[in-house]
């Protein structure tokens, strides 16, 4: 059984645009949405439709209709539409010093498209970044902590597969980083309470908004 949300019906508009997502029209779908940038449409409307469209070709996956030739084409049509959303979804206060964040994409999971997106939306909202990129050992994380001394580690895991690689660079940080600081927050759609107790991470979310919040009240609780 999928575990991703279940699915969402959109307006007539956004439906046409979700076929062409879900259909893989990489040309047709950009250009679908360059347009209803251009109309003014929510541009934050626009990437939940592509959210939706990753979604629904990630269930044709599970089906057996697509292959990893849809998944590669899907991550393509996904990364072009953040960068043409990138600027505008960022209209917030940027330059303001909210605190440090090492992110990366646990080890054995190359998916990053996600953990761009949940850093975006931190550097619109003044954190400032340090990207590990993906696959990364709890041991990478541990030499970067050390290192710059973070106010919080945030772990994207997209794959079951890697719950269990999530565990353990839980597990490491919290023994080697006295006083539960920096925070850990974990994120991603393959989480859930339960998986997140597994892994012995209390802050976790499945989105980058939901995320976001975690990491504002961390700072503010610190202040
Ligand atoms: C594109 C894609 C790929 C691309 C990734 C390209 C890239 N550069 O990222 C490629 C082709 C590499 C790929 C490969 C595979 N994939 Co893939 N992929 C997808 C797909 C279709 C879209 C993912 C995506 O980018 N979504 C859009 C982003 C923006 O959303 P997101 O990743 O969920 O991130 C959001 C949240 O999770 C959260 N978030 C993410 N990280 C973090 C971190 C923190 C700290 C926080 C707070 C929040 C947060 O914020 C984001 C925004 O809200 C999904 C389907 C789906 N429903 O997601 C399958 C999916 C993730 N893939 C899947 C699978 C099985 C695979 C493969 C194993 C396939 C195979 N047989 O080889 C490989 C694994 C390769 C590996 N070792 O990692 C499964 C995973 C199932 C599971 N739960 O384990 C999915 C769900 C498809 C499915 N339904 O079966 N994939």
């Amino acid at each position: 059984m999928s575990d991703q949300p279940e699915r969402r019906d959109f307006d007539p508009r956004f439906e046409r645009l979700l076929s062409m997502i879900a259909e893989l029209q990489e040309e047709a779908s950009l250009a679908e949405l360059k347009k209803m940038l251009e109309e003014g449409v929510d541009p934050k409307a626009l990437l939940d439709c592509f959210m939706e469209g990753m979604r629904r070709i990630g269930v044709e996956f599970e089906k057996g209709n697509y292959f990893i030739a849809a998944l590669i084409m899907a991550g393509e049509i996904m990364r072009s539409a953040v960068e043409l959303l990138s600027p505008h979804l960022a209209v917030q206060d940027m330059g303001q010093d909210e605190g440090t964040i090492i992110l990366g994409t646990i080890q054995g999971d190359i998916h990053d498209l996600g953990k761009n997106l949940f850093a975006l939306l931190l550097r619109c909202n003044g954190f400032e970044i340090v990207d590990l990129g993906v696959d990364v050992s709890a041991e990478e994380f541990l030499r970067k902590a050390e290192e710059i001394k973070p106010d919080v580690i945030g772990i994207s895991c997209v794959l079951t597969t890697s719950v269990q690689n999530l565990k353990e660079a839980v597990s490491l940080l919290k023994e080697k980083l006295p006083d539960s600081q920096p925070a850990i927050v974990i994120g991603g759609t393959c989480l859930d309470e339960r998986m997140a107790n597994y892994v012995g991470s209390a802050l976790w979310a499945r989105d980058a908004a939901a995320g976001l919040k975690i990491c504002q009240k961390i700072i503010k609780e610190h202040a």
